[in-house]
């Protein structure tokens, strides 16, 4: 039996149970202990259940207490670039109620929650004069987490740049960027690491490349040409180096790091040995200015090739530092891609082109491919073995509707969820070191550019009144947790 199975009354009579009171109810409806099937397969004894949300999504506050601008405040507040019009001023206001939000997670049994700490509360210019107050705010935050039995893991980086450093440096353009990026770490990991043991770098590192600096979808909205995305590219991932290293060099003994990236989720379209490695070179091809250098320590042939005379400028000591040695590989997963072998590419490779008819949730970019959980990590082991991942993110949008009787049927999220953690049990059965689990998201919150017309939640959030909510799918994950198997 597992050693985090939690006896279901856990919190009764507590804040959280009142929090829990539509579970209280549909905890009647599930099956109780003997009702269980006596084969369900079980996840790692030690296996960590976890829930995500990043600062800017959900802090709000963002003229308290010394904090600076970041591009995504100035991005939001520019016409046209959240699709409802709304920004994140406030959102969930999570600065002011986390203390609350710690008993949402504890409600669920999860033991880990993945925060972002928000850059320019830290520096507000950037870099240069620290502001303490803003740490202030996630010193209150891990107490509050250990005090409920929950461990922190803190992201450094989740896209909420310092406006000084794009105004200044122009952001991820300049080597200088991803400087004060370890300097940030130092001051973070010198105060934080005597009671939050694990640090994420920098969040999708690809994505915030892509959406930010290719096609303008997320701040700070550029579109630059193909010879200066590269240099970005480059610089990002050098931060994220430069971060391992600073995190090594100044946190407390014990204290771990590694990236939290979104790396192309290449599946064998079917699961036959040839399209298996037709995948396997796809996701070193390309996921090459990411995780294939942190883990090679070289770009690869077929990058450069391709890059051409585009290619980043770089030293050796930058790909040394880029590769640092990691702790672990967070990995956010959502959405694969098929691929099958071809013969007459001599990549070895193709993607199969995905029909009009393939299946997405309510983000239209978020296709059902529940082996994308299994293959992700499947590959790292494989390909650079990989000794400890963690699922970082994982979870779904859903055109949530409150029922006539108060309750949100989130039955759509249930599904996707159920089928992806089948295939994470299937790759943990089979050995492959997953670590932990981190469900995006705790709650609703503000979706980037979609504003708050997506929600990824496992509680609901009316975004009037701030007040909190479980969906149906909030005592899925409490009753999954609870036995350490899907439910
Ligand atoms: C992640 N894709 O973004 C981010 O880390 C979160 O901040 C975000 O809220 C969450 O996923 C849901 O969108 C992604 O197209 C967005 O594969 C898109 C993709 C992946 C990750």
């Amino acid at each position: 039996m597992s050693s985090n199975r939690l006896s279901r009354c856990q919190f009764a009579g507590t804040a959280a149970c009142s929090v829990l009171g539509l579970s209280a109810d549909l905890a009647r409806a599930a099956p109780s202990e003997d009702d269980r099937p006596a084969n369900q397969t079980l996840f790692p004894d030690d296996f960590l259940w976890g829930a995500a949300t990043s600062a800017y999504q959900v802090e709000g506050a963002v003229n308290e207490d010394g904090r600076g601008p970041s591009i995504w405040d100035r991005f939001v507040h520019t016409p046209g670039m959240v699709a409802d019009g709304t920004n994140a001023d406030v959102a969930n206001d999570h600065f002011h109620l986390y203390k609350e939000d710690v008993q949402l997670i504890k409600a669920v049994g999860a033991r880990a929650y993945r925060f972002s700490i928000a850059w320019p509360r830290i520096f507000p210019d950037g870099s240069g004069a620290p502001n303490p107050r803003g740490l202030d705010f996630y010193n209150r935050l891990v107490d509050e987490l250990l005090a409920n039995g929950i461990e922190p893991f803190a992201t450094l980086y989740h896209w909420d740049l310092p406006q000084t450093l794009q105004d200044r440096l122009g952001g991820w353009l300049s080597r200088d960027t991803a400087k004060s990026f370890a300097d940030y770490a130092r001051y973070v990991a010198e105060r934080l690491s005597d009671r939050a043991k694990h640090f994420f770098t920098i969040n999708e590192c690809s994505r915030l490349v892509h959406l930010g600096h290719a096609l303008g979808l997320d701040a700070p909205g550029l579109r630059l040409p193909e010879p200066e995305l590269n240099q970005v590219r480059h610089n990002v991932a050098l931060g994220h180096g430069l971060a391992v290293q600073s995190i090594r060099a100044h946190g407390r003994a014990g204290t771990k790091v590694g990236p939290a990236e979104n790396m192309v989720v290449c599946v064998p379209a079917i699961e036959t040995q040839a399209n298996v490695s037709a995948a396997e070179i796809a996701t070193r091809d390309l996921n090459a200015g990411y995780l294939t250098v942190m883990l090679e320590g070289k770009y690869i042939d077929s990058y450069l090739a391709s890059a051409g005379r585009n290619a980043p400028k770089y030293t050796e000591e930058d790909l040394r530092i880029i590769s640092s040695p990691i702790d672990f590989v967070g990995l956010n997963i959502y959405k694969p891609d098929q691929y099958v072998i071809a013969a007459d590419n001599e990549r070895g490779f193709a993607l199969a082109p995905r029909p009009a008819s393939f299946p997405h949730m309510d983000s239209t970019w978020l296709n059902i491919g529940p082996e994308a959980m299994y293959w992700a990590p499947r590959h790292l082991a494989k390909l650079w073995a990989v000794k400890s991942i963690f699922v970082t993110e994982n979870g779904t949008s859903a055109a949530d509707e409150v029922a006539a009787d108060g309750h949100v049927y989130d039955v759509d999220r249930i599904m996707y969820l159920r089928n992806y953690l089948t295939q994470l049990q299937r790759a943990t059965s089979e050995g492959v070191p997953v670590l932990g689990y981190f469900l995006w998201s705790l709650m609703d919150n503000f979706e980037w550019s979609d504003g708050f017309a997506k929600r990824f939640g496992v509680y609901r959030v009316n975004f009037d009144t701030l007040r909190r909510t479980p969906k149906l799918s909030a005592s899925f994950y409490r009753e999954t947790i609870n036995r350490n198997a899907i439910a």
